[in-house]
């Protein structure tokens, strides 16, 4: 069985980051080790919340992992909250990474146009160094901007979209993933260019109109898993966003959904029995 270690807080409460990455990768079929990088009462759109920083446990437990000759498959990254803790996973790539280990990073940061709480500019520009690392990054329209320090242009085409992520590639990455693009206003979907081949992909399903936090990580999960069940990148984003699409529709549907996070719960199945078809 695959192993991968996921990197990103716990927040208690909030259907995201490690709550969220832990169940649909151990759905997957594959061990998700973690590790912790914070501890939240709730992800910081709630109007408070506590914030227990577990930055000094990270070279600890990495050097742990090393001692013990513990590799990974995968490595995928999501919320990280400070420079420090930067420069602490970017050592803990070189330090667990082992043969043939790919590297996946979520730049968790922005949505809409605009940074989260505590997130600066310098901060964007740290992450995209981070980058440099990485076999895959997937961030949103957002985060992209950001990190290459160009304005964040919602009224995009084709064109503009590729030369994103061919100036995202040229940070380092071997392929870039960028959700949430849409040319048709029923459809959404993710753009992706592979660095090495040369190559663009696009694939979308229906958009609906509603907005629900947390789905960037239950995409970037999704596509973390069927990677490790031995899909190929293309193949993977197209069951993340099917999936997304699923976890959505079934969010829409209970009555009693909260405002924060989706059910990706009651799409686990759906997951699942996606991962068989690897066109
Ligand atoms: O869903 C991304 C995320 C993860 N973790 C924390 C967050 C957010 C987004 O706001 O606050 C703590």
């Amino acid at each position: 069985m695959k192993r991968i270690l996921t990197v990103q807080d716990i927040s208690c409460v909030g259907r995201c980051s490690l709550t969220v990455a832990l169940p649909i990768i151990s759905a997957a079929g594959v061990e998700a080790a973690i590790l912790p990088t914070a501890v939240l009462s709730t992800h910081t759109q709630f109007s408070s919340f506590t914030f227990c920083d577990l930055t000094p446990e990270i070279e600890k437990i990495s050097l742990e992992f090393d001692k013990h000759g513990l590799t990974f498959d995968a490595i995928y990254t999501g919320y990280l909250g400070s420079f420090e803790q930067l420069s602490l996973v970017s050592e803990l790539f070189d330090r667990n990474r082992g043969e043939g280990c790919k590297i996946v990073i979520d730049p968790v940061m922005a949505d809409n146009g605009v940074l989260y709480k505590g997130f600066t500019e310098e901060f964007a520009g740290e992450m995209a160094k981070l980058c440099t690392k990485a076999d895959l990054i997937i961030p949103n329209l957002t985060e992209a901007s950001f990190m290459l320090g160009v304005p964040y242009n919602p009224n995009y085409d084709e064109a503009y979209i590729r030369s994103l992520l061919k100036s995202l590639c040229s940070l380092g990455t071997k392929e870039a993933a960028i959700s949430g693009i849409s040319f048709d206003k029923s459809k959404l979907g993710v753009y992706s260019y592979n660095s090495e081949t040369d190559e663009y992909f696009y694939y979308c399903n229906d958009y609906l109109p509603v907005a629900y936090h947390g789905t960037g990580d239950i995409f970037a999960s999704s596509v973390v898993g069927a990677l490790m069940r031995g899909h190929s990148t293309a193949s993977a984003l197209k069951c993340a966003v099917d999936f997304t699409l699923e976890c959505i529709k079934a969010t829409m549907a209970d009555e009693d959904r909260r405002v924060y996070g989706v059910n990706f719960e009651q799409a686990l199945a759906y997951y699942i029995s996606r991962l068989e078809n690897k066109d």
